[in-house]
């Protein structure tokens, strides 16, 4: 198949999901075509079965805003009849499957290419259900030739949201082979000179991830445990009210703010328990990253992170905001090495079970072929 994917390149967890799938898809033969205004950060190689288009802006003095979401429907058009692509896949709502459904319109009389829009989280949880976005985000639904959505959770919100029950649940998926613990790699004598247990948390530091709960709940367990060090990957808008408040719960010198790294990997392969206090995460990616990664997962039991981490098994799960409790989760983990290891390795057999990219992968394939013959039936 020739395959358009269009994703936000460089932030969040669609883009991650979106690039690897279509670097994925090309592994197996299939030609893929990114269509974005960069290189998403996750594509690292081009070659002839991954290709790059570039979403070209115009300046002009009369725009205010850059019209971006024409500028990509233009483009998607473009490569959809150069490339001869046989269906668009959008990944996050707003406003990339309004682009490719405007593309899609633009150019069916000469060859018609279907959307899939596949559904990530705020697109549906927040942006799609402001009352400004609302009505459009229910037409490019509707309008979509195929919709899928991360979780059963995001499928349920979509339904009560939209009033739109045609989604495809296909979960976010992990490369068994990429996501790995490393216990041994020198990075981990670097974070943990000595011999700290490494609490970890990795996000885009949005208030939506609750950030300042990591450093809540270090300053707890720093109360009975000395020997924790809690490392912060990533960057966003909290990241120095975070920091600040780190510094007045005394625990400053206790976290260490590493900003965005390239190898995610790496930080949750040395690390051992893994922090998700969000207040919302329709799936919750870097939890099944971790899991994959054999870290133990305080999170709050909320949106789709039950369907990724199962409480009590391979992790913890608190109501938002409970810093008490996921402290005392943490702790327990930290005082009992058994059973921190027993709850990494059970994490790993669910997210390799669930969630590997043999598992998964099909699933979008099954899904490209079904909603290609619907549409050449409906053309017939
Ligand atoms: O962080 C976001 O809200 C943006 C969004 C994204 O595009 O990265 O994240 C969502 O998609 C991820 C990948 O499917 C999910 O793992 C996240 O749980 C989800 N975030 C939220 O629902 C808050």
């Amino acid at each position: 198949m020739n395959i358009g994917i269009t994703v936000y390149p460089t932030y969040g967890g669609s883009g991650i999901v979106g690039s690897e799938l279509g670097r994925d898809l090309a592994e197996r033969g299939h030609n893929v075509h990114f269509i974005s205004s960069v290189l998403p950060t996750r594509v690292t190689e081009l070659n002839e079965r991954v290709h790059f288009h570039e979403v070209e802006m115009m300046s002009y003095a009369l725009f205010e805003h850059q019209p971006y979401d024409l500028a990509l429907a233009t483009k998607m058009a473009t490569v959809a009849r150069a490339e001869k692509l046989d269906l668009l896949h959008v990944h996050y709502a707003i406003p990339h499957s309004i682009s490719a459904i405007l593309a899609r319109e633009s150019i069916k009389e000469k060859r018609y290419v279907p959307v899939i829009t596949t559904l990530h989280g705020t697109d549906i949880t927040l942006v799609g259900a402001d009352r400004s976005y609302l009505p459009i985000t229910r037409y490019a639904l509707q309008q979509s030739d195929g919709v899928t959505a991360v979780s059963k959770f995001l499928k349920k919100a979509t339904i009560e949201t939209f009033d739109f029950d045609e989604v495809e649940v296909i979960p976010n998926f992990i490369c068994p082979q990429h996501y790995q613990r490393t216990p041994d790699a020198p990075l981990r004598n670097e974070l943990a000179p000595n011999g700290e247990t490494l609490l970890i948390h990795v996000s885009n530091f949005r208030s939506v991830k609750r950030p300042a709960d990591c450093v809540e709940i270090l300053a707890k367990v720093l109360e009975t445990e000395k020997n924790v060090r809690l490392i912060m990957v990533g960057d966003g808008p909290e990241r120095s009210a975070v920091a600040y408040r780190a510094e007045q719960l005394g625990v400053k010198d206790k976290a260490l703010f590493v900003g965005k790294q390239a190898r995610i990997p790496d930080y949750l392969g040395v690390s051992d328990i893994f922090l998700l206090p969000s207040e919302l995460e329709s799936f919750g990616l870097a939890a099944l990253e971790a899991q994959a990664c054999e870290l133990p997962v305080i999170a709050t039991r909320i949106g789709g992170i039950p369907e990724v981490v199962n409480d009590g098994e391979s992790g913890f799960l608190s109501e938002i905001g409970d810093v008490a409790k996921m402290a005392e989760d943490t702790l327990k983990l930290v005082l009992d090495k058994e059973m921190r290891l027993a709850f990494g390795k059970r994490g790993r057999e669910l997210a390799v079970e669930r969630y590997s990219t043999e598992k998964i992968i099909p699933q979008y394939i099954a899904y490209y072929e079904r909603v290609l013959n619907k549409s050449s039936s409906a053309a017939a």
